[in-house]
């Protein structure tokens, strides 16, 4: 086999949900570092790679290249896994992991934390109306009712979408602090995930790398 690259930067939510995924398969890879504000990824390099010029992106052994981190870890668990069970092959277990993974790249990726993000970063906004906050603890309601009264988000087992919604909601909670008695399912997950391996140097860092951007512009939530 060849070599796998992932490209990413350590704050980036779904580049942290693949590094999650390619330590669970125990497969190596390179970690490219993409330089954002330096625009290396709307380089003639990169967007020949990958037009829609985001993180992560992961060059396979044999050089395809294939973006969007939801795509990256089911492809990775098709391709490299042992077993199905990060991402079953049972249709019905397979819908709920995909459900999962929409939700996480709809409400909480692109609702809460870019439409947050974005106005700061690129517009140089510094106050966040309420509502977007709203938005999140809104999202943190139908994940405690998601996990319900079994351990990880899909039932008894870790999947792909337990790495792709940790890697938002430990930035989130930057945002939108979870009150334990209020979250107290959510609350207990977060605490399982970060017992996994390597989790901090895989997702705890970066996710505070992010909390850190957010408090660094923001003065008010008006
Ligand atoms: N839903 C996508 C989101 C990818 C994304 O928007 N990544 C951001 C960093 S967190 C990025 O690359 N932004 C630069 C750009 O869009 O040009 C995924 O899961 O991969």
């Amino acid at each position: 086999m060849g070599k796998l690259v992932l490209y990413g930067v350590e704050a980036s939510p779904p580049v942290r949900a693949c590094k999650l995924t390619l330590d669970a398969l125990g497969l190596q890879y390179e970690y490219k570092l993409v330089n954002l504000l330096g625009g290396e990824h709307k380089s003639k390099e990169y967007t020949l790679k990958n037009p829609q010029h985001t993180v992560p992106m992961l060059e396979d052994d044999d050089g395809k290249c294939i973006w969007e981190s939801h795509a990256i870890c089911a492809y990775l668990v098709r391709r490299y896994a042992k077993d199905d069970a990060l991402y079953p092959k049972d249709y019905f277990k397979r819908a709920l992991v995909d459900q999962r993974l929409h939700f996480e790249s709809g409400v909480l990726f692109q609702g809460c934390i870019r439409n947050i993000a974005a106005p700061l970063f690129y517009k140089n906004e510094t106050e966040v109306p309420r509502f977007k906050i709203d938005a999140i603890y809104e999202a943190y309601d139908f994940l405690e009712v998601f996990i319900g009264s079994q351990p990880y988000l899909c039932g008894s087992g870790i999947t792909i979408a337990d790495f792709s919604i940790v890697s938002s909601v430990t930035s989130l909670v930057g945002l939108a602090p979870i009150d334990p008695k209020r979250y107290p399912k959510l609350n207990g997950w977060l605490d399982r995930m970060a017992k996994l391996p390597n989790y901090q140097s895989l997702n705890g860092n970066g996710a505070q790398m992010l909390i850190d951007m957010f408090s660094s512009k923001i003065t008010k939530i008006v």
